[in-house]
């Protein structure tokens, strides 16, 4: 431990920890989507473990974030409980929606995951009615929009930018950009221009980091969520990172030809986690006995955390009406 170092050996080992501990989770679900017992849609995050890690570690459990359909990331790195996440996936009762959600509404209230929805930047309004009510309530908690590259597409996204940094809310929009909507590359989809650059029109600061890393992440969203706490306003972070597997599923999808396999093994070689791993052991933060001890710990949880969703009952039939607005 060097009592110099900002952040702590520990703090270090948290985050390749907490990074791992998704990355696990998500190669499980991979592993296990073809028994056709997850019977939801599954938008794996795998690759961009380091954008999730490094925001959520800029805040407190009484912040609050909101996702989209890409949630597992996010709901674990903010404190979310794994086996309601799994259980949730698996449509049964003890799920953190009831079983009613599945893997693309993940919420926690107890650790701050307000809302995850994959309506396209449906949740980014929802982070800064998060932030509303910090302010109105004179509480210094900041709320954290985490939105991919399509959700600047939405008209949403930009009226939520625009009440935001008119009311100096507590909001960190944090964009993951990993360059493609589906299978529409960004630069079909938009002009060529940064996009931090959206920042300027909306009247807040925008801030760029290298999504890949966990310890740039964390700078960033620092600096942002240390901005608005104050009462400085809306941040506009943007990272790029990448998504390894297909948009929705278990699998990889390069044969497809809407992007090249030259290009994901590239990214692929700049692995966030296997890369924090390296560096932790240059600066002598992390022994491979330190790695191995994590991965067994991280992998007997998720063991009993499966079994649990697995032998969990389904939801009564009976309530099947049940929190339905109709
Ligand atoms: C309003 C709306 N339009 C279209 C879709 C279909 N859709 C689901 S995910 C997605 C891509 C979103 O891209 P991005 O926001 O960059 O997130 P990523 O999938 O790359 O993480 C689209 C178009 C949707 N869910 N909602």
């Amino acid at each position: 431990m060097n009592p110099a170092r900002e952040p702590s050996d520990q703090e270090l080992r948290d985050l390749y920890r907490a990074m791992l501990r998704i990355r696990l989770i998500e190669e499980e679900i991979a592993a296990r989507y073809a028994e056709q017992e997850m019977r939801c849609p599954v938008h794996l995050s795998v690759g961009q473990e380091a954008a999730a890690v490094g925001a959520c570690a800029a805040l407190r459990p009484a912040d609050q974030i909101t996702s989209s359909h890409r949630c597992h990331g996010h709901y674990l790195a903010k404190g979310g409980d794994l086996r309601a996440m799994l259980a949730e996936i698996y449509g049964k009762a003890a799920g953190c929606c009831g079983g009613r959600g599945g893997s693309m509404h993940l919420f926690d209230p107890d650790a701050g995951v307000l809302a995850s929805v994959p309506i396209v930047a449906s949740s980014v309004p929802l982070a800064v009615g998060a932030a509303l009510a910090f302010q109105q309530r004179a509480e210094d908690g900041v709320a954290v929009a985490f939105l991919g590259d399509g959700s600047l597409e939405e008209g949403v996204t930009h009226e939520s930018l625009n009440f935001a940094s008119r009311f100096h809310l507590p909001v960190v929009f944090f964009v993951e950009n990993n360059f493609f909507s589906v299978y529409t590359p960004l630069d079909q989809r938009q002009p060529a221009r940064p996009l931090a650059a959206l920042a300027a029109a909306h009247g807040m600061p925008a801030l760029e980091a290298d999504g890949n890393d966990v310890l740039a992440v964390l700078k960033a969203t620092k600096e942002a969520v240390a901005d608005a706490r104050a009462g400085a306003g809306p941040t506009l972070i943007v990272a790029e990172t990448y998504r390894w597997r297909e948009h929705c599923g278990p699998n990889y999808d390069n044969d497809l030809g809407y992007r090249t396999e030259d290009e994901f093994l590239a990214w692929k070689a700049r692995d966030p986690v296997a890369a924090f791993a390296a560096r932790l052991s240059e600066l002598g933060a992390m022994t491979d006995t330190d790695s191995d001890a994590m991965a067994g710990a991280i992998g007997a949880e998720i063991d009993a955390a499966f079994g649990f969703a697995k032998a969990a009952p389904f939801p009564d039939g009976a309530t099947a009406a049940e929190r339905v607005y109709a």
